[in-house]
């Protein structure tokens, strides 16, 4: 890879995915915000400058559908959702340092510049399309007031993106059997001029930097596909009133442009807006922007293809700095179901903080259940279950028994040298967390904070300071000077996961200012030697309060069911397959020769979208396997990677590869299997 290390000596820009202003948050959406949060607290704790932007996205169809619906503009319905969005990221403790919004004045002009500039490089041209139009209402339907069928896949599709079948952007005049979704009539096709940008001319740019580009797996392999294929241009114009107007004088006076041409172009006025209010010393948007700066996306799944092949070609056309990583998350499920908006089957994110619990809560939950690409599902048990084992009783438990031990035997930190052991493991820390935020891995980054506050309890439990106040006062003190030190240590690094508790650690430590402007070198700093009696940072959630929250969810669902539509919020949706009604018997599964394996070799099958070669050493003997993991998994970081195999499955060919095994994995993005103990390849799973 050609970028340097975090941290580097030019500007980082951390965006999330911008909100369409157009109805309430639940916990699932708060997922992207909560990443970006983590891991631009987790940037600056290493030392690096960073910026963090968002914004609400006000146009499109998204927003004018559920306005008209509600009976009132699409300007004043926007804007009232991002006066709520803005108000409610904070009380997740995630903190923008602009969060703007797309209707603003700063977005209007840097769009019509970027246009403009587009056009005045050539890379925009006129071309007469079909668009779908509604003969009983006389208005185009663009976008989301038509659907169809998508034409790649036959799934049930919206006018611009398949988004319940194979998650493609549909071009205007795509999709087919139209039907207007304001009359539900059967919609025409009318012939129209529109704008394109020419993507196609990027090609080549595009492969190049994908070759570059960092982040999730998902982010980096997938785009592969649509750029290796015919890249299409793309219509940038819709014949709508909400959005900002095309550039007088360019030809299209009365069309808008497409949303997606302004959404992104957010990022950069967003940190624009924030570099006009703190002073472009602080920080120098056109400097990360148009000079050389980090760009790190922080995206759901669904929109990849928007963030990695039509926004840097955009980006390229006007010579700003593109992208040099995109971390797109996976979904999130309900009890194993999808969120659903219409059915009231969503933890609603106001509703969370009404119920009392602490943002933290949810936020590690979010940030550290699943890696970030992966689906992950929520659910009240689980949520308990990792409070209670490892926030309360990994974190909270060891910094509460080791400050509240300092503080009564010794009034703080005993008067003692941190030991050898104590600070290699703290290095050991600070290394996973800056590995972790390298890799793009927020829940890496949190595992780390959370597994040395679980070697601080193991720590403090061998040594038995208690045991040796009288018999040997100066190993007690040594054993204590210790754990206050990991505590510290603990503060800092898990601060950008938990930033409210751990400002109260900070604190109980005796440290100075804010944990959130202390950087990475003060997890060894000396604590200090006076300390107040600490308290505790979470509290156990007890079983009963599972069971309530789950009734008042059932109920709803219930109520929200009674005058059940269709409508369902399939775009969070991840349903599984029922439990296969027949059983088979043991020795059925006995027949099934499991092993463990390590992958040696990986590589992509030349000429195939989605298979790649592996070489697995099963321990017996090498194997060579053909998996369809291609564009899900970045190959190069396979080999040492244990993996299950079942070894008698006949052996195929796969696009004129013998495949002689197959490698166990889980959902759509192919999720490895993998041992966490020792099993070495060979043995068997039973
Ligand atoms: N407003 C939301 C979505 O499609 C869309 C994101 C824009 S990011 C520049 O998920
Ligand atoms: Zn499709």
């Amino acid at each position: 890879m050609s970028h340097e290390e975090f941290p580097t000596d030019q500007p980082a820009v951390v965006t999330c995915g911008l909100p369409y202003a157009n109805g309430d948050l639940h916990i699932g959406h708060l997922r992207t915000y909560v990443g970006g949060d983590v891991y631009a607290r987790a940037l600056r704790t290493l030392g690096q400058e960073t910026a963090f932007v968002s914004g609400s996205d006000m146009h499109g169809t998204p927003v004018a559908v559920n306005a008209e619906q509600e009976g009132v503009s699409p300007e004043e319905f926007a804007l009232e959702w991002h006066e709520t969005y803005k108000s409610t990221f904070p009380k997740f403790g995630v903190e923008f340092d602009n969060y703007g919004h797309t209707h603003d004045e700063t977005n209007v002009e840097l769009t019509t510049d970027i246009v403009r500039t587009l056009e005045e490089e050539g890379h925009v041209y006129e071309k007469e399309i079909m668009v779908a139009y509604d003969p009983e209402e006389e208005q185009s339907l663009p976008d989301r007031y038509v659907e169809g069928t998508c034409p790649y896949c036959g799934e049930r599709a919206r006018g611009d993106e398949c988004d319940e079948g194979c998650g493609r952007h549909l071009e205007p005049g795509e999709i087919e059997d139209p039907e207007s979704t304001i009359t539900g009539n059967p919609a025409e096709y009318r012939e129209q001029t529109h704008k394109f940008f020419r993507v196609s001319e990027f090609q080549e740019y595009l492969s190049d930097f994908l070759d570059r580009l960092e982040g999730t797996p998902n982010a980096r392999n997938q785009p592969r596909e649509w750029i290796e294929g015919e890249l299409r241009d793309w219509c940038i114009t819709r014949d709508m009133d909400w959005g900002i107007d095309y550039p007088e004088g360019e030809g299209a006076d009365d069309l808008v442009l497409y949303v997606w041409v302004d959404a992104p172009i957010e990022y950069v006025s967003s940190t624009k807006q924030y570099s006009e209010r703190v002073g472009p010393d602080t920080f120098d948007w056109a400097d990360a922007w148009q000079q050389s700066g980090d760009i790190v996306h922080v995206i759901g799944r669904d929109i990849i293809q928007h963030h990695t092949v039509f926004w840097p070609a955009m980006l390229h056309g006007v010579d700003y700095t593109e992208p040099r990583a995109v971390m797109a998350s996976g979904f999130i499920t309900l009890n194993g179901k999808g969120f659903s908006t219409s059915r009231n089957r969503a933890v609603w994110a106001d509703e969370y903080l009404d119920e009392g619990f602490h943002p933290d809560l949810l936020r590690y939950y979010l940030a550290t259940n699943g890696g970030f690409q992966q689906d992950v599902d929520f659910s009240w048990e689980r949520f308990r279950e990792r409070v209670n084992n490892e926030l309360v009783g990994t974190v909270g438990n060891f910094a509460y028994r080791a400050l509240l031990f300092a503080h009564r035997e010794f009034g703080g930190a005993p008067d003692a040298d941190l030991s050898e052991e104590v600070r290699e493991r703290i290095e050991t820390a600070i290394d996973d967390f800056a590995a972790a935020v390298n890799d793009y891995s927020v829940r890496e980054a949190g595992d780390a904070a959370v597994a040395l506050a679980g070697f601080g309890n193991e720590y403090i439990q061998r040594n038995e300071p208690w045991n040796l106040v009288d018999d040997d006062p100066e190993r007690a003190a040594q054993v204590i000077r210790d754990c206050v030190q990991i505590a510290k240590a603990v503060a800092v690094l898990f601060a950008p996961v938990a930033p409210g508790t751990c400002e109260d650690l900070w604190s109980q430590v005796g440290g100075e200012g804010s944990v959130h402007d202390a950087e990475i070198d003060a997890a060894l700093e000396p604590p200090a030697a006076d300390l107040p009696e600490p308290t505790e940072l979470y509290e156990k959630i007890p079983e009963e309060r599972v069971e309530e929250l789950n009734a008042k969810l059932e109920e709803r669902v219930a109520a929200a069911s009674d005058d059940d539509d269709e409508d369902d919020d399939t775009t969070d949706m991840t349903d599984f397959d029922p439990i296969e009604s027949d059983r088979i018997d043991f020795d059925t599964f006995e027949d099934l020769d499991i092993r463990v394996g390590e992958i040696l070799e990986a590589e992509g099958i030349e000429g195939a979208d989605k298979l790649a070669r592996l070489v697995v050493d099963i321990g017996v003997e090498e194997r060579q396997i053909v998996a369809g993991i291609k564009q899900l998994h970045d190959l190069s970081d396979l080999p040492g990677t244990r993996v299950i195999v079942l070894a008698n499955l006949e052996k195929a060919e796969l696009f004129g590869v013998e495949s002689n095994g197959m490698i166990l994995a889980a959902g759509d993005e192919a999720d490895l299997l993998t041992t966490v103990g020792d099993a070495v390849p060979g043995e068997r799973v039973q």
